[in-house]
């Protein structure tokens, strides 16, 4: 059978079983064309994907994947669960304000994990590729209540540790550049500085639909507030600016992407965002794939601004032009094209508010089927309550995030009950509709993810 094809719309009005012939025939870029934005960290050609190619020989064929599903419910956190959560958070004698988390699904029994359409779960948590192309990529299904904090070894990578980094030798940082005195700190000196610094989410900004999001972690980190190390010298001038920069020395180049990782921040985007130099992760030194000894992070900036092997701060005037990853990354970062010929004059690379569906899951209550999609929310600058979600052709829906969403550093999870009034192939998309909430990335549709019922 060889199937007309369909326009979007007509598609997604489609049969069920004229979907799955439809599925099974057609190659992804006539139903999506090309996907902007590819999940290797980098622009691409015009923004497109033009390195990536994900395995397209063995496709997550359309259907609810019993390798996917999960045997029982005991998985799915509960109203209790969540309440005892709440608890043990709050102090003795202390009136628990969370309100219950309201669970359509009580007394059901959860049948399956159905896929995304056209997404590659094949190499979740294991590393691919090497070097400075090297990826691991964070399995977003597995997100619970009580497990939003990946565990090292699943946090996600862009960029393994460089092979020429000489792990044998003394780290160190330079600060230098318009400075009275430059410096070189040690370890030493930054140990006695080093405090927990809070659970915060990690972006690529180049996070792509092909591999299930997975360029996308959040943990708890350790550091040194970037100020405190940056009053160490003096600025020869009311210092406005540092280029930041990290070790890069990988015998084997990249296929597609400018070596090197070093950006221009304001001191003022660096005080504002709370940026600091991340040592620990989870309670554990930085492992060398995440930038060991010593990265920036600045929390809710993309990933591409979190340089790794740390080890230049240098003071700039204004006049500093843009790094080579700025220009590279400019797309992603939403800069507005042409390009300005300072780095001053770029946008800050911050995430404004995103969400997407994580996973969906089938159950079966009082004798119905019933769908449970599970979302998170994240990026943004003050906490929204105004999400709203669109299965297929449905109504727009309020999403009640519960527990509410309290903090932008890290994500929120959210769940969404669903009863298919349609079936095919059916898009899920996320708006907020309060209008002070920038959302400019999730309403480019980017992170629209696709599943058949
Ligand atoms: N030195 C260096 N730092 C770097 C990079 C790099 O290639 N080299 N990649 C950046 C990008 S694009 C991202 S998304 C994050 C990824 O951090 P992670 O691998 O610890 O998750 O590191 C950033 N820091
Ligand atoms: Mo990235």
């Amino acid at each position: 059978m060889s199937p007309p094809k369909p326009g979007r719309r007509d598609f997604l009005k489609s049969s069920m079983a004229s979907s799955v012939a439809l599925l099974v025939g057609c190659h992804s870029e006539t139903l999506y064309g090309p996907e902007v934005g590819s999940d290797d960290g980098t622009d691409g050609v015009g923004g497109l994907d033009a390195d990536v190619s994900p395995d397209l020989s063995a496709p997550d064929l359309p259907t609810q994947d019993p390798g996917d599903s999960r045997e029982t419910s005991d998985d799915i956190v509960s109203d209790a669960e969540i309440q005892a959560d709440g608890d043990a958070n709050s102090l003795d004698g202390e009136v628990d304000a969370e309100p219950a988390c309201d669970d359509p699904f009580l007394g059901g029994e959860m049948l399956a994990v159905l896929p995304f359409y056209d997404e590659d779960t094949s190499s979740f948590h294991v590393k691919v590729n090497a070097g400075w192309d090297g990826r691991l990529y964070t399995d977003l299904r597995t997100l619970e209540a009580d497990g939003l904090i990946i565990p090292t070894e699943r946090f996600y990578l862009r960029t393994f540790e460089p092979d020429l980094k000489d792990v044998t030798l003394d780290w160190s940082l330079t600060l230098d550049g318009l400075v009275e005195t430059p410096v070189t700190l040690t370890m030493a000196d930054l140990t006695p500085l080093i405090a927990p610094r809070g659970v915060h989410l990690l972006e690529c900004s180049g996070n792509g639909r092909s591999r299930g999001f997975g360029l996308m972690s959040a943990c708890a980190w350790d550091g040194v507030l970037l100020s405190d190390v940056l009053a160490m010298v003096t600025p020869q001038t009311a210092g406005v600016q540092v280029r930041v920069e990290g070790y890069d020395g990988h015998s084997v180049p990249s296929t597609h992407s400018t070596p090197g990782a070093s950006w221009v921040f304001t001191l003022q985007q660096l005080a504002e965002a709370g940026a600091f130099i991340a040592t620990g992760m989870n309670g554990a030194p930085l492992v060398g794939d995440h930038g060991a000894p010593a990265r920036l992070f600045i929390p809710n900036w993309y990933g591409c601004c979190a340089i790794k092997w740390l080890d230049r701060i240098t003071f700039v005037d204004a006049t500093e032009p843009p790094t080579a990853q700025m220009q590279e990354f400019a797309t992603r970062t939403h800069q507005v094209q042409p390009l300005p010929l300072a780095a001053i004059d770029f946008q800050p690379a911050t995430m404004d508010q995103a969400a997407m569906p994580v996973r969906i899951e089938q159950w079966a209550l009082g004798g119905e089927t019933l769908y449970r999609i599970i979302g998170v929310m994240w990026g943004g600058y003050e906490p929204t309550t105004a999400l709203e979600i669109q299965v297929g052709s449905g109504a727009w829906e309020s999403v009640t995030v519960c527990p509410a969403q309290t903090t932008n550093d890290t994500w929120t999870l959210w769940t969404h009950a669903w009863n298919p009034v349609e079936m095919g192939l059916v898009g899920i998309r996320l708006r907020v509709t309060d209008a002070s909430v920038p959302t400019t990335r999730l309403d480019s549709e980017y992170y629209l993810r696709e599943v058949v019922i």
